[in-house]
């Protein structure tokens, strides 16, 4: 059994090439709900959506976010009646959130109406939020702090970015499936899927106890780069670590996790980084790692599932 932590685009990318090529009951895919918000009275969960659409085939690629084929007639109509409309919430995907919240007021908790939703969807895996109870990134600023939806959409992310907090993190439970798929014993690899390391990445991990149940799993934990020749494939990735003082490469990657993780997936373009990315202890493996299509998905998930295998024939010598 695998666990991938995910969030965003690069996230929802390989947890599809993974979700096809695994078996339902082989891969639980854990997803980054410190972007969760409240917004015009809707519960929205960017995160869970990405992943939702990306795995039912149904995401909008040119926007990155939302479903194919949106029409944006209530938008619209909010913007005529003077409502706000920073971030916008199309007409389809706006089911996604009525559902969600309606269940949510009902009392479910948000990996029950998650669960019934990639059922709907007839997505194979298992997908689950990090927690049920609310984690919340804010991103301390040259601006001040600001939620991360002010930050990533309405203030495009432009601001410099200082640090970034998890709020109620520290007292967040992992979600049951986290928790169990943690501490499963047929848990053959945790894969960090290449999702930005500090807006979906880390807060997964600041979850209370996570850190601590990911460091005691004796299957290997391989991440995969989001940093390619410098730069980030999408998202503002790149620059929060070239403005947190970080060395944008895929050694600074290495570097971030640093003994959390036992092996790294680095792009062929960051060939040459190879050498002192082993120097700090933890294995590369090289590849194209640029998902445009199923097949780039599928391709990367594959490559990284024998890397975990390698990983895992070296520690049992
Ligand atoms: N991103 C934007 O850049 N602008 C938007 O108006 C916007 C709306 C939106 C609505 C629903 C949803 O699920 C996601 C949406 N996103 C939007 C994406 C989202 O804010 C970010 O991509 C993630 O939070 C970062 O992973």
């Amino acid at each position: 059994m695998i666990l991938a932590l995910a969030g965003g685009v690069g996230g929802a990318r390989l947890a599809n090439g993974l979700c096809k090529i695994l078996d339902g009951d082989q891969l639980v895919v854990v997803v980054n709900t410190g972007d969760d918000f409240e917004h015009l009275g809707f519960s929205i969960s960017p995160d869970l959506d990405t992943v939702m659409y990306t795995l039912a085939g149904r995401n909008n690629v040119a926007l990155g976010w939302g479903i194919e084929g949106e029409t944006w007639n209530f938008m619209q109509a909010l913007e005529g009646l003077g409502g706000e409309t920073w971030f916008r919430l199309g007409d389809r995907d706006l089911a996604t959130h009525v559902m969600r919240t309606q269940a949510l007021r009902h009392g479910d908790s948000l990996s029950k109406v998650t669960g019934r939703m990639f059922q709907q969807m007839q997505v194979a895996c298992q997908v689950v939020p990090m927690s049920d109870d609310p984690v919340r990134t804010m991103v301390e600023c040259d601006e001040g702090v600001l939620a991360f939806q002010q930050y990533f959409v309405r203030r495009r992310c432009e601001p410099v970015v200082k640090a970034l907090h998890y709020e109620g993190a520290a007292n967040a439970r992992p979600s049951e499936a986290f928790r169990a798929a943690l501490q499963d014993a047929q848990l053959d690899g945790i894969v960090l899927c290449p999702s930005n390391p500090f807006l979906s990445v880390r807060p997964i991990l600041a979850v209370a106890g996570v850190e601590a149940m990911l460091r005691k799993v004796q299957a290997p934990v391989v991440a995969v780069s989001p940093i390619i020749a410098g730069a980030a494939v999408k998202g503002p990735a790149a620059k929060i670590m070239h403005e947190l003082g970080m060395e944008v490469t895929s050694l600074g990657i290495a570097k971030f996790y640093g003994d959390l993780i036992d092996g790294l997936v680095i792009d062929a373009q960051d060939a040459h980084l190879a050498a002192a990315i082993e120097a700090t202890g933890i294995a590369v493996a090289v590849t194209d790692t640029v998902m445009k299509s199923d097949r780039d998905q599928q391709k990367l998930a594959t490559f990284t599932l024998e890397f975990v295998s390698r990983l895992r024939r070296e520690q049992s010598r």
